[in-house]
């Protein structure tokens, strides 16, 4: 798999996001990425697919010892989601900032997971939780042709 090396994601300036199977189902896509542009995000790289059981299980396996990963994958295999590379100075722990608490009942008001999430697990979208994983993330959804 080709590691993404652009000039941004070595300045740590990038993150992964992904809006997940029921926001995208609930026809909310747009809205959160109209919401991540309003929030000073530049979208480098965009798409929409629908994830195996295997990808899933491989995105999430640092939680595969947690009680809620069978149901965790299921539910990210439900539907399509949309997979995006984000880029603003300080991405990854300002993106989390945006987003919101994990669990949207905790989560800031205006956040995106407090305007879409339903539930922990369906909490809207998904945020990388270092740069490290955020370039690791970026290389898995996306090869150097669709990154802009
Ligand atoms: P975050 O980094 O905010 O996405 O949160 P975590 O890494 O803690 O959680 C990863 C995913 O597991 C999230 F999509 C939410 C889900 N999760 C549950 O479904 N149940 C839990 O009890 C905790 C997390």
């Amino acid at each position: 798999m080709p590691l993404i090396t652009t000039k941004s994601q070595m300045n740590g300036n990038i993150t992964f996001t992904m809006v997940k199977p029921v926001a995208v189902a609930d026809g909310h896509s747009a809205a959160i990425l109209a919401k991540i542009v309003e929030g000073g995000f530049k979208i480098k790289a965009l798409k929409m697919m629908r994830l195996s059981k295997e990808q899933a299980e491989t995105f999430y396996a640092v939680h595969k010892e947690r009680s809620f990963y069978a149901s965790l994958v299921t539910s990210m295999t439900d539907g399509p989601i949309v997979a995006a590379i984000l880029e603003k100075e300080n991405a990854v722990s300002v993106y989390r900032e945006y987003i919101g608490a994990t669990n949207p009942a905790d989560a800031r008001e205006g956040s995106i997971r407090k305007l879409y999430g339903k539930s922990i697990e369906a909490n809207a979208v998904h945020g990388s939780d270092s740069d490290e994983n955020a370039k690791i993330e970026s290389s898995f959804f996306f090869s150097t042709m669709e990154v802009f």
